[in-house]
């Protein structure tokens, strides 16, 4: 699916999302999960093609004609799956659109959701220029968005940020640098910290817990940490060696929306606020994520941004669109609540595998 504008990270640059989409029929009824994975291995290990592989020859198998209870019940089948979390979070999220259908609830009501409206934020890709980021920023304040993230890397970081700040002196801003940094360089992110930002997120190496903690003790500004949070206990780890004041919560990095409430739970008894992350998922995804986001501890904004910020044809009948208060409207009707474009889906199809 081609993206509106490009997205630039410290690990790529995207300009199409190659999306893999989960139906799991059941009862007479047809459940749609998003795996979350990208073409290529930058943000996580798995890819589209490893989460096919590991779908259809390893977690299928295991669930196709068997009796599966729940959320929790889909997790203990699948245990023996070491890793491949996008994979299974993709089909927990397609479980989880037919639990709703069949209990006629919204995936918000099943999941004990607060909001009907989940504040959101608009992550910004690294841009050609300093200038070019301000003018991009200034769009999507002009469209209304609250909150924006820029992403940075080494080289563009401190000028970024800076002047985004300058431009934007009130404005709720923050950073990512999905684990551009080691120890050592990281020193050079030290002016970061008077610039007001709501959070730096992942800094260091993706499967660091121990550095962050050295780091965030020589920052005044929240650590959050994003890729190194691959289960709850991971959160736990992170919150005990204090290694960050806030985590990111993404429902495919943790395995499934499952484990995302758990990790959502632990961090609320400790008093760490979350955010839902975003993965310019489709609309399926998207109403995912604003389900997730409107449990009690969703403090900060979520990375969730209207559907015409990354698709001029989402997959969705249902598009999201941005309130005059920078939140998007959490989908009411049963499961996901959303419904399948399945013209838009036939034609952004590449291929087609049944189990
Ligand atoms: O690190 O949060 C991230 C997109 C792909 C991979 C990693 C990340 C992101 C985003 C996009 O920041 C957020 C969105 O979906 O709007
Ligand atoms: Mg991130």
């Amino acid at each position: 699916m081609p993206l509106v504008s490009a997205f630039e990270t410290s690990f790529g640059r995207e300009t199409n999302r190659e999306c893999v989409i989960i139906e799991i029929r059941s009862e007479g009824l047809i459940g749609y999960g998003e795996c979350v994975a990208a073409r290529d291995p930058g943000y996580s290990y798995e890819t589209a093609q490893t989460s096919i592989h590991v779908i259809k020859d390893f977690i299928f198998p295991l669930i196709i004609g068997k009796d599966i209870k729940d959320a929790n019940d889909f997790q203990n089948k699948v245990n023996g799956i070491r890793g491949h979390h996008l994979a299974k979070a993709g089909v927990e999220m397609a479980i989880w659109d037919l639990l709703g259908k069949r209990e006629n609830k919204s995936l918000k009501d099943l999941f004990g959701g607060m909001r009907d409206k989940v504040e959101v934020g608009v992550s910004i890709g690294i841009q050609e220029s300093k200038e070019a980021l301000v003018k991009t920023t200034q769009d999507y304040v002009n469209q209304g968005y609250a909150r924006v993230k820029i992403k940075i890397k080494p080289n563009r970081d401190v000028e970024d940020a800076k002047a985004v700040r300058q431009q934007f002196p009130n404005l709720r801003l923050q950073v990512d640098a999905n684990s551009a940094y080691s120890m050592d360089d990281a020193k050079t992110l030290q002016p970061l910290d008077d610039l007001n930002l709501l959070l730096i997120e992942q800094p260091l190496f993706e499967d660091d817990i121990w550095d962050h903690h050295k780091l965030q003790a020589q920052f005044k500004t929240p650590i959050c940490l994003d890729e190194s949070i691959i289960t709850p206990r991971h959160a736990r780890y992170a919150i005990e060696m204090k290694a960050c004041k806030i985590i990111n919560i993404k429902a495919g990095r943790l395995g499934g929306l499952s484990q995302a409430i758990q990790t959502h739970d632990i961090c609320q008894e400790n008093n760490i606020p979350v955010w839902c992350g975003g993965m310019l998922e489709t609309g399926i995804g998207r109403a995912s994520n604003l389900a997730l986001a409107t449990l009690s501890n969703f403090i900060l904004p979520a990375d969730v941004s209207a559907s015409n910020r990354y698709y001029k044809k989402d997959i969705t009948n249902e598009s999201f669109v941005l309130n005059a208060d920078s939140t998007i409207n959490v989908p009411t009707d049963a499961g996901l609540g959303v419904t399948i474009d399945n013209e838009a889906l036939k034609s952004y199809t590449l291929s087609t595998i049944k189990s």
